[in-house]
């Protein structure tokens, strides 16, 4: 299966998506992931992308396109895939609608994981990673309000709620629950 994983930051789509690769087979693609690894080698794009990810910030559309893409054309991917964090706004989606479709590919199901303000903040509290302080989570929030939001709109001929409050396994028992609910 193709899908993609949408919410706010702390709702869960790395700890789901990880599980959800398990079950269904499918590579994980986590563009965080990707940055983080990416900084820490300290590579070109990683550089490039700390500073935005330290803010809380998109990193431009540019990097992060052509990072995915690449990660989109390995063999592994060819079959499905998990989407974690990408698309993050209406302008990545229509990138991504354009490298499937030249792969002859579409996505199958994205995957809206929805969670309270209260919760997301104590889960990204107890986290602790560098940009889990107060003022960076409340701006990436705000940046998910304008630019992420918009999504639900965008796919909402393929979108599919889940509710992510509660303990890890009953939201991947919900996650795969609803997948198995929607038509072929
Ligand atoms: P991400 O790595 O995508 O970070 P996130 O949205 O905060 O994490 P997620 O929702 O996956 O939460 P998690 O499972 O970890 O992005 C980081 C940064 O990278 C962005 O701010 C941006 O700068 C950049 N970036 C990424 N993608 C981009 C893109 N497409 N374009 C531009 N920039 C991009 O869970 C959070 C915590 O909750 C964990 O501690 C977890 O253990 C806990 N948790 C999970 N499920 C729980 C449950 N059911 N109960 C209790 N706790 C739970």
């Amino acid at each position: 299966m193709r899908i993609v994983l949408v919410g706010p930051p702390g709702a869960g789509k790395g700890t789901q998506a990880a599980r959800l690769s398990e079950r269904l087979d499918a590579p994980h693609i986590s563009t965080g992931d990707l940055f983080r690894e990416n900084m820490k080698n300290e590579t070109e794009l990683g550089k490039e992308a700390q500073r935005y990810v330290d803010a809380g910030d998109l990193v431009p559309d540019e990097v992060t396109v052509a990072m995915v893409k690449d990660r989109l054309s390995q063999p592994d991917a060819a079959e499905g895939f998990l989407l974690d964090g990408f698309p993050r706004n209406t302008s990545q989606a229509d990138e991504l609608n354009t490298v499937l479709s030249q792969l002859d590919q579409r996505l199958d199901a994205v995957l809206l994981f929805e969670v309270n303000d209260e919760e997301l903040i104590s889960r990204l509290a107890s986290r602790g990673r560098s940009d889990d302080t107060e003022d960076v989570i409340r701006n990436r929030q705000e940046v998910y309000r304008r630019e992420t939001a918009p999504l639900v709109d965008y796919y909402r001929d393929l979108i599919v709620t889940v509710d992510a409050l509660g303990s890890v396994d009953e939201v991947t028992d919900r996650a795969m629950d609803a997948l198995a609910d929607e038509p072929e």
